[in-house]
């Protein structure tokens, strides 16, 4: 585990973090309260936050101001635990109301999250989707129709196989909004929520529609998605808040947030700026029928085992090993030492060295159907990325459900649900998540004819998935994939407004 610049200073006076923070008393801005470890991971190979002068310094240059951000959207897969609780509006008056005394008080900034020192005990943010600013008269246009429209009536543009496998309070246009919930323990998302409730209950202005667990998978598997591979490596660096490392896409901060440099939508209202739009969906992750279909299939060839083979065939479909070392660099076997060092993880174009254009008939090295390539597809489309991709989102997702268990390994079925609760921040859901869904992963001619489907989240209405390239020994010879391993479970659009939209027009 990495030291932070903070802990490092402690270390510098005989303690620990864990020790230092324990014993400080902290203001959240709503009740004094002691923290006791970060509610952030900061696995070894995922780049670290910058520290809070260093964002501050990256702010200032670009007028960015990170106090009226609310904390999620910047940071990343970092959550160590979270709750998301989905709710409707029941009286909009009364709603306002409580936002403004027991929720606005609560809601925590990316300054307060990138400094541990100004951690609250739970760190809190909200989300609102297109029927909730209708239940509050909010009836600016955002600008965003996938927004507008809502999830439900996008789930044919996504290609999920219907609605049938949705969870039902998804299947509609009921839910209002979600309040995202983050600390170090369940137990602390918990008693806020309870807390929050308590304080809600005298309004009698919201229902609890649905709510969902996710936490950081345990051990040496912290920072693994359910498949086991890391995830949280490749998310693009915004300006105006973190230094790029090499490889890392750097993208103006109006990719992500509304109405700062960069963001392409010039009609939307003023009180949306510094506000993004959340992506949310339940995603179901078929890990032992994963596994088996490893086992079945290793690539074959002569100096690889069986076993070496299936561990191939994963890497190939990721793009990435499950250390995190990209297959691109590491074409064979997995190199963990790479995996693990965040300055060499992620320095890759798909191009020769030198070379502005990927090879576009080589995929030796990686598949053009590979997860990462289909969704940054790098030099494929040409450097520099900004020329030719404004398609970049900052992927804040954290896994649900249990580890597998014993029967269900033997068995190759999945008994108990587990998969990512996938967050995704942009400031235009058109160009940013559903176009990666849309247009480049569920699409076999990305990006080039025949390629195929991005075999980990392509989806073909439930039916099956050709994808091309696999095997490094024959890339003509395609892989008919059967089975969906990612299940969409459904989910909804929010726009997650600016603190200071939240005290105005959130609040009466
Ligand atoms: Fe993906 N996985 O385990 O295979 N993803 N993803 N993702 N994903 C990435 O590079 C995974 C999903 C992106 O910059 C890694 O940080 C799983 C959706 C993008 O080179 C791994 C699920 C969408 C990147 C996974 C899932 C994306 C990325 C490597 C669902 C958008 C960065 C770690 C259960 C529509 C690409 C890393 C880059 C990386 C997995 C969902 C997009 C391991 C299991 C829905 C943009």
């Amino acid at each position: 585990m990495k030291s932070t610049s903070f802990s490092v200073a402690l270390f510098g006076l005989g303690l620990c973090a864990t020790q230092f923070v324990s014993a400080s008393v902290i203001d959240d801005g709503h009740s004094l309260h002691r923290r006791d470890a970060s509610i952030l991971i900061d696995p070894d190979a995922q780049p670290s936050l910058p520290s809070i002068g260093a964002a501050t310094a990256a702010a200032s240059t670009l007028g960015l101001n990170l106090t009226n951000i609310q904390g999620d959207i910047l940071i990343g897969m970092k959550k160590n635990k979270e709750l998301f609780f989905f709710f409707g509006i029941t009286n909009a008056a009364k709603f306002k109301s409580a936002l403004k005394s027991v929720i606005l008080p609560r809601i925590t900034s990316t300054t307060q999250l990138v400094d541990v020192s100004k951690q609250p005990q739970t760190a809190l943010n909200i989300a609102f989707s297109q029927t909730g600013l209708n239940a509050l008269n909010i009836t600016d246009d955002l600008g965003d129709t996938a927004f507008t429209q809502g999830q439900f009536a996008n789930a044919a543009n996504l290609n999920d196989p219907g609605t049938a496998n949705w969870v039902p309070q998804f299947a509609g246009t009921s839910i209002h909004g979600v309040l995202l919930f983050a600390s170090d323990t369940l137990a602390k998302c918990e008693s806020d929520l309870t807390a929050i409730q308590l304080a809600l209950a005298k309004c009698a202005c919201v229902k609890e529609l649905y709510r969902l667990e996710g936490a950081a998978r345990p051990g040496s598997q912290q920072g693994h998605e359910h498949f086991g591979f890391l995830d949280g490596i490749s998310n693009p660096a915004v300006q105006g808040f973190q230094t790029p490392l090499p490889g890392q896409a750097v993208v103006p901060p109006g990719e992500i947030l509304v109405g700062e440099t960069g963001d392409t939508v010039t009609t939307r209202p003023t009180w949306a700026k510094d506000g993004s739009f959340l992506a949310f969906r339940q995603l179901k992750q078929l890990v032992p029928e994963f596994n088996k279909f490893l086992t079945d299939n290793p690539i074959r060839t002569a100096n690889l085992t069986r076993q070496q083979g299936s561990d191939l065939l994963g890497a190939r479909m990721v793009g990435r090993w499950k250390s995190g070392a990209p297959v691109f660099l590491s074409p064979t076997v997995d190199n963990p030492k790479l995996g693990a060092d965040p300055s060499k993880n992620n320095d890759f174009t798909y191009a020769a060295p030198g070379e502005t254009v990927a090879d576009p008939t080589d995929q030796t090295k990686c598949p053009f159907s590979a997860h990462i390539r289909k969704t940054r597809p790098r030099a494929d489309l040409g450097l520099p990325e900004s020329s030719s991709s404004n398609h970049h989102i900052v992927r804040g997702g954290i896994p649900y459900g249990p580890e597998v268990s014993a029967s269900e390994a033997k068995s190759n079925k999945t008994k108990t649900e587990r998969g990512l609760a996938f967050v995704g921040y942009q400031s235009n859901i058109l160009t940013g998540f559903q176009f990666l869904q849309r247009f480049w992963a569920n699409n076999p001619n990305f990006v080039h004819g025949g390629v195929g489907f991005d075999p980990i989240i392509g989806a073909n209405k439930g039916a099956p998935r050709i994808v091309n390239g696999l095997d490094p020994t024959n890339s003509t010879r395609g892989i008919t994939i059967m089975t969906d391993f990612i299940v969409s479970r459904g989910g909804e659009y929010f726009f997650s407004p600016s603190i200071s939209a939240l005290a105005t027009k959130f609040s009466t």
